[in-house]
């Protein structure tokens, strides 16, 4: 078993993985950036080692830093978490070459999966269910027309480059799809420095379920159900559960697209933890391989909640070279599991980030309800990442508990200083579409969710201010010469959060603006 490893992650992930370890008797070595000094995964790691200022590309970007470091720590695996360096093969081989264990899939299978119109072939030759379409990308606009009348409108243009929605366009028409190509290209040129676009058929309001898989490094595959992740905003996902609603009606589906993945893993000589995309058509009652996600993913625990399996130390295991100790007969689902994800977000503001102090925090806890945060009171939220703040987790006995259990922790919940998507996730637990299980990917925009989440914030506040007596709040200082210096970072951090706010609030210029700023995609994308 590995004795030491490395984190190469920042956050509520880099806290899962550090506790994984820590139960396992694993020693574990954090890195960390300026802005992330006072953070709670360094707090809890065994050591911790600054490896640069704020923005990523200056540090938890920094392959070669990262590896000295694990070098110098003598720390023996590198986990990644999800995004940064999580799928990148360069970083993989890196590791190999610095003879590190790099904890998670290897470098030629990375290649593989990353290469999206790649996977599609090599899944397709197998026999794997993929969305009707092309099996090249596009050549010019007389190839893009015959494919698209074909494949039949409405289509969807996708950069053969990358996953995860961007540079995804609907095309209803001829007209409309001349002129997607030329944006897509554009974008997958600038996004993933490969302009390849190709044609699949758009199949309409589906619902989104992957398959969780774990694979050792001696070819056995095994499958922890499915999760459902259709409740997503601009490719954001803001729900998951276990199982699917869809599972209820036709027990069977979990078999046939569990197999179908662990085909899938065995095809890309698939290693340690990783996840099957699907597409699932309610109407055709039909299933689409879309992607594999080469990593751990966000939304990993509301499948650890209905197998009981923790998946972070399936992961050490496969990566210390042992076999599977589970076998997939052994796999039993249990109840039901939600997970909302607590993002600092403005949502009455189009999901602007929201940085700065928490200057009130408080969990909620009791029966069945599970949260993995990386913020606490007094922790001020750096401007530069992700704005993922906390996993609420609800499990249940059923579907109803869940949701039950889950409305009563969001009304537990006190977040103060910062804005966050928590009316959202009220308003969802309330929606009469979304209780009965009736979800797909285009739920929010079909049933006006944003347009209830005004008067619920509305709502929380009469509450907070009849109840602003009880609870008792940090005062952030503002005061000239603070002695603290905690406090002169608080801020640095808060004027920079008004600086990025009026950026971002600001109309996109149409020429990109020349500037040393390192804006974090986040921040891009929320304009
Ligand atoms: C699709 C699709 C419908 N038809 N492909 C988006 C993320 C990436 N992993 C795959 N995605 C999709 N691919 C075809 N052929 C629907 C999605 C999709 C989606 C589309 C619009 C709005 C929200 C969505 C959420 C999840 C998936």
């Amino acid at each position: 078993m590995l004795k030491k490893i490395l984190v190469a992650n920042r956050g509520e992930i880099a806290l899962r993985a550090i506790r994984a370890a820590k139960e396992m008797g694993i020693k574990t070595v954090a890195v960390y950036s300026e802005a992330d000094a006072n953070a709670k995964f360094v707090y809890y790691s065994d050591e911790a080692h600054l490896i640069g200022p704020g923005p990523a590309a200056q540090s938890y970007l920094k392959m070669e830093k990262i590896i000295e470091v694990a070098k110098k720590t003598g720390a023996e695996g590198i986990h990644p978490g999800y995004g940064f360096l999580a799928q990148n093969a360069k970083f993989v081989r890196m590791c190999d070459e610095a003879g590190v264990e790099f904890i998670g899939p290897k470098a030629t299978a990375q290649e593989l999966l990353g290469d999206k119109l790649g996977a599609r072939r090599s899944m397709k030759k197998a026999g794997i269910p993929i969305v009707p379409g092309a099996l090249d990308a596009v050549q010019d606009d007389k190839d893009a027309l015959q494919v698209a009348e074909e494949t039949g409108y409405p289509v969807m243009v996708k950069p053969a480059g990358g996953g995860g929605g961007i540079g995804m366009q609907v095309c209803r028409s001829k007209d409309e799809l001349l002129e997607a190509i030329k944006k897509a290209q554009r974008l997958a040129a600038s996004a993933f420095s490969r302009p390849e676009v190709y044609i699949e058929k758009y199949v309409e309001k589906p619902r989104h379920i992957e398959i969780q898989i774990l694979a050792d490094k001696k070819g056995n595959v095994i499958y922890l159900g499915e999760r459902e992740c259709s409740i997503q905003r601009r490719h954001q996902k803001l729900i998951e559960e276990a199982p699917s609603p869809v599972m209820y009606v036709d027990p069977d589906l979990r078999r046939r697209m569990g197999e179908t993945a662990v085909k899938v893993a065995k095809v890309a000589g698939y290693e340690n933890a990783g996840t099957c995309e699907f597409l699932y058509s309610d109407k055709d009652r039909a299933f689409y391989f879309l992607e594999v996600n080469s990593r751990l993913q966000v939304e990993h625990p509301v499948t650890e909640l209905v197998t009981g399996i923790d998946i972070v130390k399936e992961q050490y295991k496969i990566a210390s070279g042992e076999t599977l100790s589970l076998k997939q007969e052994e796999i039993r689902i249990t109840g039901h599991a939600m997970e909302c994800r607590i993002n600092a977000e403005d949502p009455l503001n189009n999901f602007v980030p929201s940085i700065g102090v928490i200057t009130n925090y408080i969990e909620p806890g009791g029966p069945g309800v599970r949260v993995d945060s990386g913020i606490y009171a007094g922790y001020t939220i750096p401007p530069f990442y992700d704005s993922l703040a906390v996993k609420l987790l609800a499990w249940g006995n059923n579907r109803d508990e869940c949701i039950g259990r889950m409305r009563r922790a969001l009304g537990e919940f006190v977040i103060e200083g910062i804005q966050t998507v928590i009316p959202f996730h009220k308003v969802m637990m309330n929606d009469e579409e979304f209780v009965k299980g009736n979800i797909h990917t285009e739920f929010i925009q079909d049933r006006n969710i944003l347009e209830k989440v005004k008067a619920q914030y509305e709502e929380d506040e009469v509450w907070r201010k009849s109840k602003a007596n009880v609870l008792s709040k940090i005062q952030p200082k503002t005061d000239e010469g603070s002695p603290s210096g905690g406090q002169m970072t608080d801020k640095k951090t808060v004027a920079l959060a008004a600086a990025i706010a009026s950026y971002i609030q600001s109309k996109p210029p149409k020429q990109p603006v020349s500037s040393n700023w390192v804006i974090s995609d986040r921040m891009k994308n929320a304009r």
